[in-house]
């Protein structure tokens, strides 16, 4: 009877418990890419005219910085290998490709005074390229390279930064809103300030405990909202394409349900979401309430005599909100916040957050000691949005998972499978995501941590001098993913041998 009993059930429920026997699919119109970035990727640091990038910078000054040693001098040379790529796009089947333009690449200084042609014929040939194989180009306007020109003024500390972004917008509008028609101002601010001003993390590293890294936080969302205002005005009606900004969008969680710790939760998503959500894409714009008491307090109490949170005026907030046709979503994993217990001496960002964050001591580990995999995570970013900004539409520009070398990444393919299964069911909660992007297309120069984190779908030989790719486990699962349009938990692939095969669905933009 026991014996029945169990059958029974298992038959019901499955051996593992799991109820939903509901097949999910992407709808039609849902688009898959990959991603990548051009210091990352590209190498070629100084040819052809190049002009010298914060990056460059940074890792030639202060080589031990970077773990292993490789920079990204050489990276993946994308900058050479860009065909392959493409083929590599075509064997995944995906619809678009995320790349990011280098600025010191085709602005040398910068500025629009001095373009390098040289250096715009590398994405004309990619753009080209993708463009004969019917993928489309979504193209990054920043991912964390500055010109190292504009660094020595500054950088985003500088009040004319906005206007040198929207400068370096146009002239790249001006090449290919013909040709491109999915945009990324800028890539996740918070890095870009926070890593790069308010610490050495990222270039320029220059651990300022100010009022920098906000100054940079205000000056990045004008440079963006000035390049939304610039394609809205000149290239919209013509160009018809559609300009966004990608996030940091990871969750936070409460520790536990001690009040303090709820208190400390609010600030983590209102300092790490909130301050770049709430100007673009809340209903009144400007910083979130509670980042601007609570900076604007310690501020006081460190000595200064104004908030370090600079103010943004009516014209500015009215400049900044509603500034995107859609929100970028970078996604790795979920955080679970305490009030910190630290005695943070000097002013700082930490110290104005005044949170320490773990994760799930069951939660599986990546490679990069902040990864680790919470699915459950992105279901509830996902809610959370739809309520605090009224469902925006979005697409998840980056999501990844990093390993050690090695073509078995069975814990990528995972983890593919079980963050798409919980975006599947965001959508069907009310989720407005339209599109998914792996990141990474391949391995490539993960900033200070070299190549001993690999993100890549197609592992890199760094060793070659050919830079050889070749699929992982994950690219065919991924492939397989997009083919189907569904998750299936038990496939897996006869070999590892990948192959162009056509489509007969392409996603229209
Ligand atoms: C992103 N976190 O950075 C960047 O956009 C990529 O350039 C980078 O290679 C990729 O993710 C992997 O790191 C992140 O702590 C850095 O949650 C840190 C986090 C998330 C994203």
């Amino acid at each position: 009877m026991r014996v029945v009993l169990v059958c029974l059930l298992n038959l019901l429920i499955g051996s593992d418990g799991w109820t939903d026997t509901k097949i999910r699919k992407f709808p039609k119109q849902f688009m898959f890419g990959a991603a990548s970035a051009a210091y990352q990727v590209e190498g070629a640091w100084d040819a052809d005219g190049k002009g010298e990038s914060i990056w460059d910078r940074f890792v030639h000054d202060s080589p031990e910085i970077v773990v292993d040693g490789i920079n990204g001098d050489v990276a993946s040379d994308s900058y050479h290998l860009w065909r392959r790529d493409v083929e590599m796009l075509r064997e995944l089947g995906v619809d678009f490709y995320r790349f990011s333009i280098s600025w010191p690449r085709v602005l040398p200084n910068g500025y629009p005074t001095s373009i390098n042609e040289a250096g715009f014929a590398y994405y004309d040939s990619l753009i080209e390229e993708l463009i004969t194989h019917g993928i489309h180009p979504m193209v990054t306007l920043y991912h964390f390279d500055l010109p190292q020109y504009l660094q020595d003024l500054g950088g985003w500390t500088n009040p004319l930064s906005s206007q040198w972004f929207e400068d370096y917008a146009r002239v790249v509008f001006d090449r290919y809103a013909d040709k491109v028609k999915l945009w990324i101002t800028v890539n996740q601010p918070n890095t870009i300030c926070i890593d790069g001003y308010g610490s050495n993390a990222m270039a320029p590293g220059l651990n300022l405990k100010s009022k920098e890294a906000y100054e940079c936080v205000k000056n990045v969302l004008l440079g963006h909202a000035k390049a939304y205002r610039l394609y809205e005005k000149v290239y919209k009606k013509k160009h018809d394409g559609n300009v966004g900004i990608s996030l940091a969008l990871n969750w936070f969680d409460p520790f536990d349900n001690s009040t303090i710790n709820a208190e400390a939760v609010e600030r983590a998503r209102e300092f790490e979401i909130g301050m770049y959500m709430r100007p673009i894409f809340s209903k009144t714009g400007d910083f979130p309430t509670l980042v601007k008491t609570t900076v604007a307090k310690k501020s006081q109490e460190q000595g200064f005599t104004t908030s370090k949170l600079p103010t943004l005026t009516p014209e500015e907030i009215t400049l900044i909100k509603g500034s995107a046709d859609f929100l970028g979503m970078n996604h790795y994993t979920t955080f679970l916040v305490k009030a910190s217990n630290k005695q943070h001496m000097t002013p700082s960002y930490a110290a104005d957050l005044h949170a320490d964050y773990s994760q799930g001591a069951q939660w599986k580990p990546a490679k990069s000691p902040w990864l680790k995999s919470a699915p459950y995570g992105l279901y509830k970013v996902c809610i959370y949005l739809n309520k605090e900004y009224d469902y925006p539409t979005m697409i998840i520009t980056e999501h990844g998972w990093s390993t050690a070398a090695g073509l078995g990444d069975q814990s990528r393919a995972d983890n593919i499978r079980q963050y798409l299964s919980a975006l599947l069911l965001a959508m069907e909660d009310g989720t407005e995501m339209r599109g998914y992007t792996a990141w990474s297309l391949m391995d490539n120069i993960e900033w200070t941590a070299g190549t001993s984190e690999r993100f890549g779908l197609y592992q890199v030989d760094f060793d070659s001098p050919t830079k050889e790719r070749t699929a992982r486990l994950s690219a065919l699962v991924y492939k397989n993913i997009i083919e189907t349009r569904e998750v299936d938990p038990q496939w897996e692939p006869s070999s590892l041998n990948i192959k162009i095969t056509s489509k007969n669905v392409k996603a229209e933009l």
